[in-house]
């Protein structure tokens, strides 16, 4: 086989995830619960290489340092699975800002996972595949799949669960996510630096932990019955308490601009004059909004009338990941 070429788009948790459980496995130390996007995605080549290391070009510029060594060590685990040694020039398109909070890492790593598992052979059902695209990002394991994503919680008694699954429901949820571009600026501290940090520092973060269980619960359950109202005030709670989480490390840290605040105003405004809208905001300055599927234009036509709002899209739920 020459190359193999996949397609994975991004997701948006509605209930966070943040913090590890210490060791090699990329353990979630929460579960979470996502919305896979029909917009934004990372598009990825796998081909054979005969060179002595893997390489790795993202957006057209070869990756050295980090990115590259992130790339090597996934490729490490997917040829000590397949048990063989080829090594691999990656190619990857980014149709998402990079490392900006729109979850790049998580369409990014999915994609690598699906096109690097078929390049050696690797037969995994979809939930082995989840957990192997884990082991690049914890978000990416929920990309690997459509619409509405749970990321089982991992038991302390096992181990078992960090993976993800498609949350099979007769929903009668029609949803879309507004997603509000804040700044062009790429975020200053990386998502795993961030929950290392705050795992370590923050007073509220066993709070976090141990509360995030209900929530998961909740959503679940108000996505099961079609109330939204129930499943947006979770998004809106799911996501403030992360940020609290992060606020109350030593030192406290924050994504959000100025820009992103005003957005979450507008949002909780337009609520209080009969929208139904609710904000949620990840590792850097961008807002989401998640509405019922006929209030999403006049929402978007709304919140791009900010000032200096970079751009406003109206994404709806997608598919899974994909081979080209
Ligand atoms: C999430 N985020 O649930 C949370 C909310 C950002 C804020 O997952 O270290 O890039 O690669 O497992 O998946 C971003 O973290 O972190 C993230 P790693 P990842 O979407």
């Amino acid at each position: 086989m020459k190359s193999t070429r996949a397609y994975a788009h991004t997701n948006i948790a509605i209930i966070k995830y943040w913090g590890k459980i210490p060791g090699e496995q990329n353990l979630p130390s929460t579960g979470s619960l996502s919305l896979t996007l029909d917009r934004f995605g990372t598009e990825t080549e796998a081909t054979f290489a005969d060179q002595p290391a893997d390489s790795f070009v993202l957006n057209g510029v070869l990756q050295t340092g980090e990115s590259l060594e992130r790339a090597q060590h996934f490729l490490d685990v997917v040829r000590a699975l397949a048990k063989r040694s080829e090594r691999c020039h990656i190619q990857s398109t980014n149709h998402v800002p990079t490392k900006s909070g729109l979850a790049s890492s998580a369409s990014g790593f999915a994609a690598l996972a699906l096109a690097t598992a078929h390049q050696f052979e690797l037969e995994l059902n979809p939930m082995d595949l989840s957990r192997l695209a884990r082991l690049g990002s914890g978000s990416a394991a929920r990309s690997i799949f459509g619409d509405f994503v749970l990321m089982h919680p991992v038991s302390p008694i096992d181990q078992s669960g960090g993976y993800a699954e498609q949350l099979h429901t007769h929903s009668t949820l029609d949803v879309k996510m507004i997603v509000v571009q804040c700044s062009k600026m790429q975020k200053a501290i990386s998502s795993r630096t961030g929950m290392l940090h705050t795992q370590a520092t923050s007073l509220y973060y066993p709070s976090w932990v141990s509360s995030h269980y209900t929530d998961l619960e909740s959503a679940i359950e108000a996505i099961r019955r079609g109330d939204f109202k129930t499943l947006g005030e979770l998004t809106e709670y799911s996501t403030l308490k992360m940020h609290a989480t992060l606020l109350a490390a030593k030192p406290g840290y924050w994504y959000f601009d100025p820009l992103s605040l005003t957005v979450m105003s507008r949002v909780r405004t337009l609520r209080d004059q009969g929208a139904s809208c609710y904000f949620t905001l990840d590792a850097g300055p961008h807002v989401k909004v998640l509405c019922p599927a006929h209030e999403a234009e006049a929402l978007a036509k709304d919140l791009a009338q900010i000032p200096d709002v970079i751009a406003v899209d109206i994404a709806s739920p997608g598919p899974g990941a994909y081979l080209l």
